[in-house]
């Protein structure tokens, strides 16, 4: 074939294969056979085999083509990403509604919505092309999944119209109901433990190093929201939305013009939701108007437009058969109701959390009571009730534990204190939580390293502590059980990716006492300009040993109380041997510090405000919270060093302060105008 005709050629492919995608992914109406789709993509992959010049990023072929990353760079969102606030009962759906409708002139209608229960994520179209996808994060910052999310073909590479300049469109990837059952079937088969519920797994499977391994999992996405595409309306907006190709749930959103509609909307999805193809936590309640919705604005991240309502967790009835106490990374005991196994909310049910002793006297609970559990999205079920006209004189008392039931030490309970306390540091209970909670999800991110890895680990004296796990070599991880060569190599692999974290969750997964994310994260931030970014592990522990925990309080966002849990740990000799090996060129960390805050090239960089009065669309932290973002400093009071001063509604002192010295003075709007100018 010449040329010309080759070019022509791809571009028909091309245009009809997206075509086809669409109808088949987006719409869920296909219009030919799958044989007649393959021969189509056979001949595709041929020419652009015969002309690679011909591919374009938007060729159908391009979706599983990136090679594995090694991490996800952090990106932040043009627009932050809320979140919603949640309402339980008809009660709090009622007093939305009157806030609301106090708020704002004019008629009010609810866009209704189910609430897929997946993941966040945003996708940004320039020229009505796709170039990158991120997931939600904090809302401000998420990471960049692009060549993972390419692999969606629920995802459009290019929208139906050349929407000129960027928009970004937020919705929700989900792990098809079928689809997630497949894959606990294919893990069956292997041996390996199952996945405890699609939103995890479908994060788990965003977030995949290997784009292939993302596409094997058959993800989907429903879009329902977007910033930068005009609209009235919500309801507009998600049509708009469809119009341009991207899959959006229409078929089951509701216009509702009083709560009452509503009502009726939440009582025809509690049961049908359960014949769907996607799990459901909910659903969302929009104020339809976007000018409504401007003028009722934010707080606190979550829109005051808009509501979760959150279908009632699931009961069940069923018997305890033992209590078992768990000793957790502190040592706190809990007690464990090992339950006859039961179907709840889409999943089978073996343990149920007792929480503890006090927990127990208030339920009255025994060994042997039939009792009603519940389970909560993907919280672990806890025991509602006992079924007290179901005992037959048989069932027994749960005694507290008086000794550690994994190393024997006489257990502490302090006094006031509910818990039952292992006081052992070296209990190898602890040893195996705070190895779990080291390569868990939000710390090291090992996939696959569960309990029953770290249990064979333990048990054949391969790691005793998370830097052994660094230190093992792929014919280690051969030798275990149920870890075929393939799933050796893959979870060795891993491994040497997890090396390369940023320093937060180096920090985070140390488990110090009181040092969770934000706080890992606050201390990334000074440790990277402290060490001007080129420090290693080693000079992060040196800063730490060197420090007191009034040096340590002085760092921003950090208290007294953590301080002095990070001064007691960075001194406590059991610590030390193994935060050395951590540190050892052996282990071989390459540290990366969180970006630093913009010093320039922002309106707030390098400033300081100070807010007065009420804001209307935002809450007084949250529009701290982005002035820090964007590099600048907030003040309590106005001086001389005031560089700016954003006065909401009935502003005080701070306002004739500001006049008096000549501070510029700006309104809320231009305070937002400032922010979209980022
Ligand atoms: N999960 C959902 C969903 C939805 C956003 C935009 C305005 C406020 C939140 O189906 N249908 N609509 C929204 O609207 N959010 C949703 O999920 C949110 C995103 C982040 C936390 C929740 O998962």
């Amino acid at each position: 074939m010449i040329k010309t005709e080759a070019v022509r050629e791809a571009e028909r492919l091309r245009r009809a294969l997206n075509e086809h995608d669409y109808r088949y992914y987006v719409l869920d109406e296909p219009t030919i056979s799958d044989p007649e789709y393959d021969k189509l993509r056979r001949q595709l992959e041929e020419l652009e085999a015969e002309h690679p010049d011909l591919i374009t990023p938007d060729s159908p072929t391009q979706r599983v083509g990136a090679p594995p990353s090694t991490r996800f760079a952090p990106v932040r969102h043009r627009a932050p990403m809320l979140s919603l606030s949640n309402a339980f009962s008809e009660e709090e759906l009622r007093a939305f509604d009157q806030r609301v409708r106090k708020a704002v002139a004019g008629d009010v209608a609810y866009n209704c919505e189910l609430k897929i229960d997946g993941l966040a994520v945003n996708l940004a179209y320039e020229d009505g092309v796709f170039v990158s996808g991120a997931t939600r994060g904090d809302g401000f910052t998420g990471e960049d999944v692009t060549t993972n999310l390419r692999t969606l073909r629920s995802i459009p590479m290019r929208l139906r119209e050349p929407v000129p300049g960027r928009i970004d469109v937020r919705g929700e990837v989900y792990f098809p109901r079928a689809a997630f059952a497949r894959l606990n079937e294919e893990r069956q088969r292997q041996g390996e433990a199952l996945y405890a519920n699609p939103r995890n797994t479908a994060a788990g499977s965003v977030r995949q190093l290997d784009p292939k391994m993302t596409a094997s999992r058959g993800l989907a996405m429903w879009c329902y929201s977007a910033a930068d595409v005009p609209a009235t309306t919500q309801h507009q907006l998600l049509e708009r939305l469809s119009q341009l190709g991207l899959r959006v749930n229409l078929a089951t959103t509701q216009l509702c013009h009083t709560v009452d509609e509503v009502l009726a909307y939440l009582e025809t999805w509690r049961e049908k939701r359960k014949d769907l193809e996607y799990e459901t936590d909910g659903v969302v309640v929009k104020v339809d108007r976007v000018d409504q919705q401007e003028r009722l604005g934010f707080v606190s991240r979550s829109p005051r437009w808009a509501l979760a309502y959150k279908f009632p967790a699931e009961q069940a009835m069923t018997k305890i058969e033992d209590v078992k106490f768990y000793v957790g990374r502190m040592g706190t005991l809990t007690p464990v109701a090992w339950l006859t196994p039961v179907f709840v909310s889409g999943t089978t049910v073996q343990r149920a959390t007792l929480h503890n002793m006090d927990e127990i006297a208030r339920l009255g609970v025994r060994i042997g009571d039939s009792v009603v559990i519940r389970r909560a999205g993907d919280v672990i079920p806890e025991v509602v009730s006992v079924v007290q006209d179901a005992r037959t004189g048989g069932e027994r008392e749960v005694t507290a534990p008086e000794r550690c039931p994994v190393c024997n030490t006489t257990t502490e309970h302090g006094v006031g204190e509910v818990a039952y306390r292992c006081p052992n540091p070296n209990c190898p209970a602890q040893r195996a939580e705070s190895l779990l909670h080291f390569v868990s999800r939000g710390a090291m991110d090992i996939e696959g390293a569960g309990p029953a890895l770290i249990e064979q680990l333990r048990e054949r004296g391969l790691a005793n502590n998370p830097a052994d796990i660094f230190k093992l070599k792929r014919e280690d991880l051969e030798q275990l059980e149920r870890f075929a060569e393939k799933s050796a190599q893959n979870l060795y692999e891993r491994i040497q990716a997890a090396k390369r974290r940023p320093l937060e969750r180096i920090l985070y997964a140390l488990g110090i006492r009181h040092v969770g994310g934000t706080t890992a994260y606050d201390l990334a931030r000074w440790l990277g300009d402290r060490l001007e970014r080129k420090g290693t592990l080693a000079d992060v522990w040196r800063v730490f040993r060197e420090s007191t925990a009034d040096d340590l309080t002085a760092v921003e966002g950090i208290g007294p109380v953590v301080a002095r849990s990070l001064h007691a740990y960075f001194h406590d000799p059991a610590q030390q041997s193994f935060l050395d090996t951590l540190a050892s060129p052996e282990v071989g960390i390459e540290l990366e510090y969180p970006a630093p805050r913009p010093q320039s090239g922002t309106p707030f960089a390098g400033k300081t405000i100070v807010f007065t009065g009420t804001l209307q669309r935002r809450s007084r932290e949250d529009a701290e919270a982005l002035v820090v973002q964007l590099g600048g400093k907030t003040s309590g009071s106005v001086s001389r060093r005031t560089d700016m001063v954003v006065a909401g509604e009935s502003a005080g002192s701070k306002l004739t302060k500001a006049r008096d010295l000549g501070v510029r003075i700006i309104d809320e709007d231009e305070f937002d105008r400032l922010l979209a100018r980022d």
